[in-house]
């Protein structure tokens, strides 16, 4: 295979069992194969990417790219662009991924104006339907790359630029109105180059009100084209700017509450994201079910050695699980799924390696399933955390949880009661023993 030429030369990949020594073979994930009332395909909804998977030369600063993609000419041909979509779809097929996403800018070619920009996008976008309808693969979401181009340097919402802040928006409406016609689940907002370098040139709270103005100017084109799929904003720290407005789930939600947008818009949380921004992914997670706001995943993971979106592929059992955890918890996704927002190592630039990383993905987010699958069986977790909540239960917690008491009432309680001292453990080394036992 490491003279792959195009996906069609690829086999069909299936399901050989955890036993199978073949790379090309799903060793968890089986597709059909159900866990709480669900197949797989159902929980998981993977969907790969556009960006990295079909347009990542696989450069860093230091280097050229090295990526080998036989079936791109390199070119920014609208010929180019067409030719791809046939091999993404391909790729996606012989994966059985039932889902993809873009950046408008991914799949068609920036023209020299916005007119000529739109129609490329739509001669693509005919591309994209045509095999959408051949092959059931559905788009995820869609998304406008509002962070490449020069003009885009100091944002595009936040843009202190107008005339920028307007061609940002306009592209936006144009990026809405194809994931539309292609019938997107939902529709993205990364604030790429949202944010600032220094204060000394940045009025932030106007950049602010700008940014809720471009988001409320999509809402209200949404409802408009009766686009009926969630918006999602997509929360990360620094990177490209020092300071990026929409830093964390926390900072999300209180910029949407803020504005006014909260009905309008859920989250698209990634793992890389959560982890520069100091969190883990289980606490992004966890924060934005608690805000009922928690709408698809970018399913990635960073290297927590180097400081940078490392953007890699999610093989870590422990994530994976503790990701499943959550979603099954909240019942799992609607309009979301687990997009693979990750891309090959700049050593891995042979096609297969494409193959070899959405397999491991797949594989690490199929044990993720069915090892929080057993947890929950299990109990013993959940139990531990209702138990050490218990006194909330009944008697004064609870008149507390109700509000049924005042200041004067709690002293009056705790008077009653006496001194107290820590009651129950923790028990952290246990619970993660206990975990253990399943992974
Ligand atoms: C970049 C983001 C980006 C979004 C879509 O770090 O993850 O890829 O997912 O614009
Ligand atoms: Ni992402
Ligand atoms: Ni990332």
């Amino acid at each position: 295979m490491k003279n792959l030429t195009s996906f069609n030369e690829l086999p069909q990949i299936t399901f050989e069992g955890p036993k199978s020594k073949n790379p090309l073979a799903f060793k968890h994930y089986n597709a059909d194969e159900v866990v709480e009332g669900k197949t797989m395909k159902e929980h998981l909804r993977f969907s790969v990417v556009y960006w990295h998977t079909f347009r990542n030369p696989l450069a860093d600063p230091f280097g050229a790219g090295t990526a080998l993609r036989p079936w791109d000419d390199g070119s920014d041909s609208l010929a180019n662009a067409k030719n791809r979509v046939q091999e993404a779809f391909t790729f996606m097929q012989k994966l059985g991924v039932p889902f993809y996403a873009f950046h408008d800018r991914d799949v068609a070619p920036e023209g020299k104006t916005l007119a000529e920009s739109n129609a490329n996008l739509d001669a693509v976008a005919d591309e994209l339907e045509a095999h959408q309808k051949e092959t059931g693969i559905k788009l995820l979401w869609g998304t406008a790359c509002l962070f490449t181009h020069p003009r885009y340097a100091m944002g595009a919402g936040t843009a202190p630029n107008a005339d920028i802040f307007a061609y940002g928006a306009a592209q936006v409406k144009k990026a809405l109105e194809v994931t539309h016609r292609l019938n997107g689940e939902g529709y993205v907002f990364w604030g790429g180059r949202e944010g600032y370098a220094t204060l000394l040139n940045t009025d932030m709270k106007r950049e602010l009100d700008h940014l809720a103005k471009l988001l409320h100017l999509a809402v209200e084109h949404k409802k408009k084209i009766g686009f009926k799929g969630p918006f999602y904003i997509e929360p990360k720290p620094m990177e490209p700017t020092t300071h990026q407005y929409d830093s964390d789930v926390a900072a999300c939600l209180n910029f949407l509450r803020e504005y006014d947008l909260l009905d309008y818009f859920k989250l698209n949380i990634e793992t890389n994201h959560a982890t520069l921004a100091g969190h883990t992914m289980q606490h992004e997670l966890e924060a934005a079910i608690g805000a009922d706001a928690l709408g698809s995943i970018d399913a990635n993971m960073g290297d927590t050695l180097v400081g940078w979106d490392t953007d890699q592929f999610p093989t870590d059992i422990y994530l994976t699980t503790q990701i499943m955890l959550r979603v099954l918890k909240m019942g799992g996704f609607t309009t979301g799924g687990l997009n693979f927002d990750a891309k090959v190592r700049r050593e891995s630039f042979e096609p297969i390696d494409l193959v070899y990383a959405h397999i491991a993905g797949m594989d690490a987010f199929a044990r993720g399933l069915k090892i929080a699958s057993e947890i929950r069986a299990d109990g013993r977790l959940e139990q531990f955390v209702k138990d050490r909540y218990a006194t909330w239960d009944s008697g004064f917690g609870a008149k507390i949880e109700k509000g049924e008491v005042s200041l004067e009432d709690i002293e009056a309680y705790v008077m009653e009661k006496g001194e107290l001292t820590p009651n129950t453990s923790g028990r952290q080394e246990l619970l993660e023993d206990i975990v253990n036992q399943f992974i």
